[in-house]
């Protein structure tokens, strides 16, 4: 087994990224199979419970209120509809329902329903996550007594980056909103994009940001820009499919315990690329014709595509509240215990 490290360099990273392409893939797939069952891949289905009019300025999403792109808007759904689209993805094989609403951050009064509509989804029998902007501590706790499983809520982009894409509200908002999850005890979903027309090294300061964070997220979603015209990156450049394999790869060998999916963006990748991205030890992906607002390529077609790569998906995770609270309990001290240890070597070099 390969440690879990919080302490990555920029040189670490760095050095991952320029190994030969065939020797990062061939590291990635070797940690992957050290921790997961090889073959195994996990399948979310998405949802979007309340669709655009969003207050934010993301420069990629088509659901925002600030660019014209022909979206149809959609207030919050009913708690039955959701229930019916869940247990149509239940059907289908999914096991996690994700629901995506384009929202700031929940309002009060809005909470009830989110509320009402994890204890439903939950009594399907399905994994529940949810994507609602913004949380307060208090919020994530209420989330986290409905018995929401994980809350998705990305970094996008590098630190240095991250102005270029959104101004509405900041990277330190973002890691109060996870922090907050944490604390709440819900498992995170953490990822970004990338295809925005960032360099290299943003790529690098975004996957050590999310290598460095206190505990590792459960999930790493790793988007491909989906370019949605009326947006300003529209019609940015495409990113090299080998660097995106290379950014799954690096995201497998930094956080080996944590789920990595090949999550937006599959529409416009052949089965080929998709294939060394789950070499490269992507093992998620969202599943059904629908992300949010944009297609995913048709479920017949991901079936067959399991069946053509002997890929079986992931049954649902059945272990205890209590046994993930002492995983999560046991990496916190892990990661004291170096800090300490650090210290120690250091004021021990600073002495002699
Ligand atoms: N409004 C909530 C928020 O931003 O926190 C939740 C939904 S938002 C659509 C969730 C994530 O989807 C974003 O953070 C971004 O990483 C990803 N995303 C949104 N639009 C995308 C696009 N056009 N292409 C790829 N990923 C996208
Ligand atoms: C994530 O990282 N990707 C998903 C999910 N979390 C919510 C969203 C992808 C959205 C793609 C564009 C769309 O369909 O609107
Ligand atoms: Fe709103 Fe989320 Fe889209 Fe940003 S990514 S504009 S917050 S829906």
């Amino acid at each position: 087994m390969t440690a879990i490290r919080h302490d990555w360099s920029r040189n670490d990273v760095r050095a991952l990224f320029d190994l030969p392409f065939m020797d990062l893939v061939f590291r990635a797939q070797t940690v992957h199979r050290q921790h997961f069952e090889p073959n195994t891949v996990q399948v979310s289905t998405l949802l979007s419970i309340k669709t655009g009019a969003c207050p934010e300025d993301c420069k990629y999403c088509s659901q925002s209120g600030h660019y014209d792109t022909g979206l149809d808007k959609e207030k919050l759904l009913e708690i039955q509809k959701v229930v019916e689209e869940a247990l149509n993805a239940k059907e289908k094989g999914a096991s996690r329902f994700c629901m995506g609403a384009a929202w700031r951050s929940p309002r009060d009064k809005d909470m009830p329903y989110v509320l009402e509509m994890v204890k439903q989804v939950k009594g399907l029998g399905l994994e529940t996550c949810m994507t609602l902007g913004m949380l307060s501590g208090e919020q994530a706790q209420q989330l986290a007594d409905a018995g929401l499983d994980y809350y998705n809520h990305n970094l996008d982009t590098s630190p240095e980056h991250y102005g270029k894409i959104i101004t509405t509200r900041t990277y330190d908002d973002r890691l109060n909103t996870l922090a907050h999850v944490r604390e709440a005890g819900i498992k995170v979903c953490c990822g970004g994009i990338v295809g925005l027309g960032e360099a290299r090294e943003d790529r690098i300061g975004l996957l050590m940001q999310l290598a460095n964070l206190p505990v590792h997220p459960e999930s790493v979603p790793i988007n491909m820009l989906v370019k949605i015209a009326g947006t300003p990156l529209g019609d940015v450049e495409d990113l090299d499919s080998f660097e995106f394999v290379r950014t799954i790869a690096v995201a497998r060998l930094l956080m080996p315990d944590s789920h990595v999916r090949l999550s937006a963006g599959r529409e416009t990748m052949n089965d080929e690329m998709q294939a060394l991205c789950f070499m490269a030890g992507a093992n998620s992906i969202f599943y059904g014709e629908k992300l949010l607002t944009t297609a995913n390529p048709e479920a017949e077609h991901d079936r067959l595509l399991f069946a053509r790569l002997g890929i079986n998906p992931e049954r649902r995770q059945d272990v205890s509240d209590e046994a993930r609270a002492e995983a999560i309990a046991q990496s916190v001290r892990q990661q004291q215990l170096a800090s300490l240890t650090r210290d120690a070597m250091a004021s021990r070099d600073t002495v002699n």
